[in-house]
């Protein structure tokens, strides 16, 4: 390690916050699937900073849109009209196929925005009594780090003394449908659900789940939220992961790879009357929908499809599925992924995953561990054939070594 890493590592330890615990890199450019650290040693990036840089890092296309249009108006507020706003709606929703939009800033700020909304649809559409709305959650959910989200985390990390939190939240098992009718009263409004719950350890739902979901919000006369901040925008190799279930969210949350990365940018979408209940000054944000992040997201889209980037998650996430699958190794549990968003499972005697990823850093991969034993995998979609198998031989080479 050089001075200079050392010195940025530490610098960061003295004055921030140590909510965060790095591997020990230090990045200073990103190209594609590729970055660079100070000293200049490349890695693959199997991260994709939590899936925003779907795009790949640096695209060409949504900077050059970023430029031009920091070179012409950046912020108005929602105070006025912009010549950006028009085009991200009419665009987002030829993509999606939602009818409403509503647009935010970070994924969390999505989240919290539709439960604000589907509290008011349930108000003042399906007619549940005033402050008595009850919205279903999964166990082992991650949605944010807002208060109002962590109150309904079960992870002790993410809401261990951050209490009191909100009420109005019951918890059921993901994957469990018959869970679901059972939490059902006539005050629910809402099931909000990742489509795969990705920091759980990329957990895909038994075959059917959602059908069964989709027939039990529809009964009930309940919105189904479906939370493809992660999963959407080409990552499972679908536009949106609830195309792999055939079914329709009545709101979709999207954020991370809506701007490419370069950009907080999420949004709210729904395909009926729930964003319809709010009315001038019940709900806003100064950045929500700015100019600035409007030209990123359209051009964040734009290549996205251009550039056959999901069809290529499908095939590369394939591959890289088969490959990881074909890893004889007494350390993997199990490997699980569609498209590309990938896990590796280790076995508890195997040690801990943050070992391997750091292991893999050493080889020129850079991945990141969820809870102690599963690697996540989630290169950017632009990765190709030879990426892909660049990446299983340097994986195969790590996850035979015993780091137990
Ligand atoms: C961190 C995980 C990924 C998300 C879903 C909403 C949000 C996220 C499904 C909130 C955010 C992030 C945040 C990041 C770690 C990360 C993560 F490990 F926690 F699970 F991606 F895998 N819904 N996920 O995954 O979006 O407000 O952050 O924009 O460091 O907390 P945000």
């Amino acid at each position: 390690m050089s001075s200079s890493v050392i010195d940025f590592i530490a610098t960061e330890a003295r004055f921030g916050a140590h909510n965060y615990a790095p591997i020990g890199v230090v990045l200073s450019r990103g190209e594609g699937v590729w970055v660079w650290d100070t000293d200049g040693n490349r890695y693959l990036d199997c991260l994709s900073a939590y899936s925003a840089v779907s795009q790949g890092h640096c695209h060409p296309k949504i900077l050059a849109a970023m430029v031009e249009q920091a070179h012409r108006l950046t912020l108005t507020s929602r105070a006025f009209h912009n010549d950006q706003l028009a085009l991200f709606y009419e665009e987002i929703a030829a993509l999606t196929g939602s009818h409403k939009v509503l647009p935010m800033n970070s994924g969390a700020e999505a989240v919290e925005s539709a439960i604000k909304s589907v509290r008011k649809w349930g108000y003042e559409v399906k007619g549940v009594p005033d402050g008595q709305a009850e919205i279903i959650v999964c166990a082992n959910n991650f949605h944010g780090r807002t208060l109002g989200i962590v109150g309904f985390s079960t992870d002790p990390e993410t809401h261990g003394h951050f209490g009191p939190f909100a009420p109005g939240f019951k918890i059921i098992p993901f994957g469990d449908a018959a869970a679901l009718e059972e939490a059902i009263t006539p005050n629910t409004v809402a099931f909000l659900v990742e489509p795969i719950q990705g920091e759980a350890g990329v957990i895909i739902p038994p075959a059917g789940y959602f059908t069964e979901v989709r027939e039990l919000c529809t009964a009930n006369n309940l919105m189904l939220v479906l939370d493809e901040i992660q999963t959407g925008l080409g990552r499972t190799g679908k536009l949106l992961a609830e195309q792999h279930e055939g079914i329709e969210a009545d709101v979709t949350l999207l954020g991370k790879a809506l701007s490419g990365g370069f950009y907080p940018v999420s949004a709210v979408l729904s395909n009926n009357d729930v964003l319809g209940t709010l009315r001038p000054g019940q709900h806003g944000s100064t950045f929500g929908g700015n100019p600035l992040a409007c030209a990123v997201a359209r051009a964040a889209m734009r290549v996205l499809v251009e550039e056959g980037m999901i069809e290529n998650a499908a095939r590369q996430g394939a591959r890289f599925l088969e490959g990881l699958k074909d890893i004889r190794a007494n350390t993997i549990r199990e490997v699980r992924g569609r498209g590309l968003m990938l896990a590796v499972e280790l076995h508890p005697e195997a040690g801990r995953a943050r070992r391997y990823c750091e292991a893999l850093q050493g080889k020129g991969i850079l991945a990141k561990d969820t809870h102690e034993q599963t690697i996540r995998i989630a290169p950017p979609l632009v990765i190709t054939s030879d990426q892909v198998d660049w990446a299983l031989e340097r994986l195969a080479t790590t996850l035979t070594q015993d780091f137990s």
